[in-house]
């Protein structure tokens, strides 16, 4: 996709694929053949809607950035380079049927569960027609499978058990599915839900995204060395880890969990490694910069979720022009949702409005 020196991180601006990780990229989605007979099965139809998930991921946080560079807004919580973890995911449940619970970094689950993206840019604004009319920059929309997180972290833990125990007591073929970052895995809450969707065996699935970093706190400094690959047996339950920068294991991986679920076999951890591409929200760029060496961003940048999967795509017979087609259709679409948004700037929620929904009457 086309690359903006203003608003992309360095490393992306003149990215060129690397051999090596591009042979990785595909062993890693080969090596394992469940994970490789889902792959082989995805249609043309199936990458596209990938493909464009993550571009339009990745254009909804360059908009945010724009805002907040030309002062529409004052700072975005963003999730460049992170965008396979949440698209792979969520384009491996069944939309309309299944329910997921984001973190701020997710956004772009609620986009591919259907939440209109000028809708996403309302919250921003906090104006009277955003989602929550002006209460929160946090995007729900239970109707369409995707439950509304507070900014408490892990705190959607036990209410995704919870959502997950009901589907299982009316027998519903349903997923319940969330993310949890590397420092929020350490919250009581978090350990309390993921405990009790254990106990009960409930159809949830739970995503460590870990990006390295909990705010300005490196994972090395709140989590002792061996990762959390062993996390899922300390519950008892399955688990299993995917490339954090590669869609289609994420997909795939997450796939293989939903089908257990569906099944009857019990709850999911997946652990994906990933990596924060800036600061923990716009405002403290330089600081994420100085947190981590230089090298770090480099090999990172390298991994570029969207250029790896191009790649890919590439490798399997697309033609440039025909990935330019989805970027340029996902554009339009990120234009006019802005656009239309920012005809909502001015109209602020009344202060008699702020006891609405509040109380039950
Ligand atoms: C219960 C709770 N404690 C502290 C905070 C403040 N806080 C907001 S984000 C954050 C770091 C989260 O890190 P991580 O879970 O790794 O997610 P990431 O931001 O890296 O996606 C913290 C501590 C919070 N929102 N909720
Ligand atoms: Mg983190």
């Amino acid at each position: 996709m086309r690359r903006f020196p203003a608003f992309d991180p360095p490393e992306y601006v003149s990215w060129r694929p690397d051999q090596a990780l591009a042979r990785t990229f595909r062993e890693r989605v080969e090596h394992d053949p469940a994970r490789r007979a889902i792959v082989a099965e995805l249609t043309r139809d199936d990458h596209r809607g990938l493909y464009a998930g993550l571009v339009r991921a990745r254009l909804h946080d360059i908009q945010l950035k724009r805002w907040v560079r030309t002062g529409v807004i004052s700072k975005a919580w963003l999730g460049t380079g992170e965008e396979a973890t949440t698209v792979g995911p969520v384009h491996a449940l069944v939309r309309g049927r299944d329910i997921v619970a984001p973190m701020i970094r997710n956004a772009a689950a609620c986009i591919e569960f259907g939440v209109p993206l000028a809708d996403m840019f309302r919250a921003y604004l906090g104006s009277a027609d955003s989602p929550s009319g002006g209460r929160d920059l946090h995007v729900g929309d239970f109707e369409r499978g995707v439950l509304q997180p507070i900014s408490h972290v892990a705190d959607v833990v036990p209410v995704i058990a919870g959502l997950a125990l009901a589907f299982k007591l009316k027998a519903e073929p349903r997923v319940a599915l969330t993310w949890i970052g590397d420092g929020s895995t350490k919250t009581g809450t978090a350990h309390e839900g993921t405990n009790f969707a254990a106990v009960q065996k409930v159809p949830a699935i739970f995503i460590v995204q870990n990006n390295q970093v909990a705010l300005g706190t490196r994972v090395e400094q709140h989590h002792l060395p061996g990762g959390f690959d062993d996390w899922a047996a300390g519950y008892g339950i399955w688990g299993a880890s995917f490339d954090g920068n590669n869609v289609l294991d994420a997909f795939a991986a997450t796939r293989i969990a939903a089908d257990r679920c569906r099944a009857g076999a019990g709850p999911a951890l997946l652990v994906a490694e990933t990596f924060r591409m800036g600061g923990h929200a716009t405002h403290d760029e330089r600081e994420a910069r100085e947190t981590f060496p230089a090298s770090q961003f480099e090999e990172w940048g390298q991994r570029d979720p969207i250029g790896q999967y191009e790649g890919y795509l590439l490798g399997l017979g697309w033609t440039a022009g025909e990935l330019t087609e989805v970027e340029d259709e996902v554009t339009g679409e990120v234009e006019r949702a802005a656009e239309s948004a920012a005809h909502s700037r001015d109209s602020m929620p009344a202060g008699e409005s702020a006891l609405g929904g509040v109380y039950a009457k």
